[in-house]
């Protein structure tokens, strides 16, 4: 008896959340609509901070290579000619970059960056050796195919 008495109670309650439910509703489709509106609000990587430049995310990212520990990750990425390579800066405070190489072409150097992403287009098949110019042991390469 006591059981039945528990649940029915049990029932009563559900019955009054549901009831209350539709203020809820409202409250977070208002929620929904004020997030969408901010850029970079995106949730494509629960890893990725708010602080993405998401207006720039919506380009098709063909790699993306994550620069953390001191490393880049995967280290030799192949794309393809016309593909846009993500870097995904995320080592804390620390700061990096992405600086091409000889035969690199001249504009493959990102800003000195610490949490951020930067992404960068190959318009012409080659193999692009790079480093972080601050740390030179971090070494990297995209080979671009035709
Ligand atoms: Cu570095």
């Amino acid at each position: 008896m006591r059981r039945l008495a528990g649940f029915s109670a049990i029932v009563l309650a559900g019955a009054l959340v549901v009831g209350c439910g539709n203020d809820t509703d409202e409250d977070t489709a208002e929620d929904t609509t004020t997030v969408l509106d901010v850029p970079g609000a995106m949730p494509d990587d629960p890893e990725m901070d708010a602080d993405d430049p998401g207006a720039e995310e919506s380009e098709d990212v063909a790699a993306t290579v994550r620069v953390e520990n001191f490393a880049f990750d995967p280290p030799n990425i192949t794309v393809s000619v016309g593909d846009t390579v993500e870097w995904v800066f995320a080592d804390g405070p620390v700061d990096h970059d992405v600086t091409g190489g000889e035969g690199a072409p001249e504009d493959f150097v990102s800003p000195t960056l610490s949490e951020d992403t930067w992404t960068y287009t190959f318009t012409e098949a080659g193999e692009y050796d790079y480093i972080c110019s601050l740390h030179p042991n971090m070494t990297g390469s995209v080979v671009v195919e035709e």
